[in-house]
């Protein structure tokens, strides 16, 4: 399939300006090229990630299918040392001798996906920081893109096995997404696609998978998931690689396939996650205090949710059919038409 290309422009051509116009308003991906971003762009790989860090004991994903789905859950987290996960990470596919020099922790025949955690994993959100001196200072966007210390969320060290493909999501806080190593193929999705992915109101992940799939491989079920062809229609593209960082706006959806360059080489990135700078003035009572993940909905949003389920569902469920499809229908189109006009004022 062709999709449509996500834009890419030189990070020399943004000025502080551009950012709130072309990104922070715009609300639309960007590729940003040739960032400078910092020390990581000529020391981070396998071997110094594991000399600065490799004893640190983290949970990854691993799996035994490629294409790791979080709805569905085909993988388990298993807790490693770095420096193991990443021996597996680069090891995949090297070894025909049944020693995969994994160390026991997972088999290089296995996909692997490390999301870095807080200082307090599962109480604190992300940050580099929670490496200490070893790697924190590497990291940095370039001076153009930096939001205001005051919108910061979390910044996310990731790794992955070259092939490993990402489910699609959407995140709650805006998103640079910063490529160090290897290379990545993004497919994004408009948030008018949620009901095309098929999440239900309580996720933010899609259980649909092939998104990513070149020809010749398992695709999307259509039979199952009919819509996700409209949301393919609508998607959009782009192909990270070092030096480039990707703009994702809140609420776009979005699946990744990660890729090396070489051999024995993993992919690298940062995300940087953080809440609109539109937002600040009245982000009071929006957000959950307690989202580690940036992947919790919006307060409103979640208390809405429980009336809706605890008073609208049981009224239109009781009825018979085919009075509640019909309901169901006309409450569905009456509330996208209220978005849609609330957009339009
Ligand atoms: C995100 O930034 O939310 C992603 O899904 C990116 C995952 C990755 O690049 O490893």
């Amino acid at each position: 399939m062709v999709f449509r290309p996500v834009p890419r422009r030189p990070c020399e051509t943004l000025t502080r300006d551009g950012l709130w116009t072309d990104i922070y308003r715009l609300q639309e991906p960007l590729i940003i090229t040739q960032c400078p971003i910092g020390p990581c762009a000529s020391t981070w790989d396998a071997q110094y990630l594991k000399q600065q860090c490799g004893q640190k004991e983290v949970s990854v994903h691993v799996a035994e299918e490629r294409s790791l789905n979080f709805v569905n859950r085909n993988f388990q987290y298993r807790l490693m040392k770095l420096a193991d996960a990443i021996d597996c990470m680069a090891a995949r596919g090297e070894r025909s001798d049944g020693q995969d020099g994994c160390n026991g922790t997972a088999a290089s025949a296995q996909w692997l996906s490390y999301r870095a955690l807080g200082e307090r994993p599962y109480k604190d959100v992300a940050s580099l920081q929670a490496f200490g001196k070893a790697i924190e200072g590497d990291f940095c966007l370039p001076e153009e893109l930096r939001p205001p210390d005051s919108c910061l969320f979390s910044t996310v060290l990731r790794l992955a096995t070259p092939g490993v493909r990402l489910w699609a999501h959407y995140d709650v806080p805006d998103n640079f997404l910063a490529q160090v190593k290897g290379t990545k193929r993004v497919l994004l999705f408009p948030p008018t696609q949620v009901g095309n992915l098929y999440i239900r109101p309580q996720d933010s992940s899609s259980p649909v998978v092939g998104l990513l799939s070149a020809e010749g491989e398992a695709g999307v079920d259509f039979d199952k998931y009919p819509r996700a062809r409209a949301a393919l229609d609508a998607a959009w593209e782009g192909c990270l690689s070092a030096g480039d960082v990707l703009f994702i706006p809140a609420l776009w959806l979005h699946t990744v396939e990660m890729r090396a360059l070489d051999h024995g080489d993993l992919s690298i990135s940062v995300n940087v996650f953080f809440h609109s700078p539109l937002l600040i003035e009245n982000k009071a009572g929006l957000f959950d205090g307690k989202d580690i993940y940036g992947n919790k909905d919006l307060v409103p949003f979640v208390k809405a949710m429980k009336t809706v389920d605890s008073q609208v569902m049981p009224l239109l469920r009781a009825l018979p059919e085919p009075y509640r499809q019909f309901y169901f229908t006309k409450l569905a189109s009456s509330l996208e038409e209220e978005g849609r006009t609330q957009a339009d004022t």
